[in-house]
């Protein structure tokens, strides 16, 4: 159904809920509380160089890494609503070492993993952020949820998607019917339909990679990129470079203009390379958009992420994902085709 643009992300969600007979309006609440907590967490970006919340807290999360105001307080927004909305059974965070269940009680019969605050090294310099979120239905049957409850791959991903805090506050997700985008008009606070059905061109423009890493890539990761950078007026090569240095913020303007975004391995220890980026709460949940949006998600074996069973919590995984086409190419790089 062609929606009007204007239509709001409640408007949406729940004329989709009416499209699933056996639906309970579970799911609906979820999101809802999500976008709550995205536009509570999008004030206070807004407000950070004044509020006093930008900087380091003094802390180090389990990946070693500073952990900054902004990143607890979009944190504890995410937790706090979801702990008691009676619609999850346990969640599992980026800034956490262990799952968090619900409080007891108020269980429900699905799973949040999120990152709350991705791209932490930009909040100090005013470059775009975001909250990346992947729901899973429990395995479990009843009580609050374990980790084998979190442990699922992307394939069985109920709903995933990412709210960005840049020149506009936008909410990008998919319940496995496409990609939609919405941006909050913050003068009414509500976040209206701007990109309905988003689908990523099949060729790239840009590719994203942190090229300071050359030399930790394997022979083929720098082939494959050296790729982006020949000149064939063909297919639209040389593509640009362009790299933030926020996933979420280099992956939405892949999707929208279509472009590659690498996190390769680091390959200086061969018998253990090394992805950086979080299989649960990072790779698997854009995979899923990319895919929804007619683009691929692989690691740089040239598996496909969302088949990746992940084994613990905070697991890594290199990341390449974005335009079919370039995708396809990584694939006759490793000989696959
Ligand atoms: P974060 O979740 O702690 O912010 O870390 C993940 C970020 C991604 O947003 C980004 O793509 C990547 O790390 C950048 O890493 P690098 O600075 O090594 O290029
Ligand atoms: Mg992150």
């Amino acid at each position: 159904m062609k929606r009007p643009v204007g239509i709001t992300v409640h408007r949406q969600i729940t004329d989709s809920q009416q499209m699933h007979k056996e639906a309970t309006g579970d799911l609906s609440g979820l999101l809802t509380e999500l976008i709550v907590a995205g536009k509570i967490i999008s004030a206070e970006v807004n407000m950070a160089g004044l509020a006093d919340v930008i900087g380091d807290s003094g802390k180090t999360n389990i990946q070693g890494e500073e952990v900054q105001k902004l990143d607890e307080f979009a944190n504890n927004t995410i937790k706090r609503r979801m702990a008691r909305s009676g619609f999850v059974c346990v969640m599992a965070s980026e800034e956490d070492d262990e799952i968090i269940p619900a409080r007891e009680g108020y269980e429900g019969k699905y799973t949040l993993a999120f990152d709350p605050m991705d791209g932490s090294s930009n909040i100090d310099v005013n470059v775009s952020i975001g909250t990346i979120f992947s729901i899973h239905h429990r395995k479990s049957q009843e009580g609050q949820g374990t980790l084998q409850d979190i442990l699922q791959p992307g394939n069985t991903l109920v709903a995933a998607g990412y709210i960005i805090y840049g020149s506009s506050t936008m909410m990008v997700y998919s319940t496995g019917h496409g990609v939609h985008g919405f941006t909050l008009d913050p003068s009414v606070g509500e976040f209206f339909l701007s990109h309905e059905n988003i689908r990523v061109p099949e060729r790239s423009k840009y590719f994203s990679v942190n090229e300071g890493n050359y030399h930790y890539w394997s022979p083929v990761m720098r082939d494959y990129i050296q790729y982006f950078k020949e000149i064939d007026e063909s297919s639209g090569r040389p593509y640009s470079s362009r790299y933030i240095g926020t996933l979420v913020a280099d992956f939405h303007r892949n999707l929208i203009t279509g472009g590659v975004f690498l996190y390769p391995s680091d390959c200086r220890n061969p018998d253990k390379p090394q992805g950086k980026l979080r299989l649960l709460y990072e790779a698997s949940p854009l995979a899923f958009l990319i895919e929804q949006a007619g683009g691929r998600a692989v690691n740089d074996a040239g598996q496909r992420i969302l088949d990746i069973q992940p084994e613990s919590l905070h697991e890594r995984t290199s990341l390449i994902l974005g335009s079919k086409q370039d995708i396809d190419v990584l694939e006759s790089f490793l000989g696959k085709k």
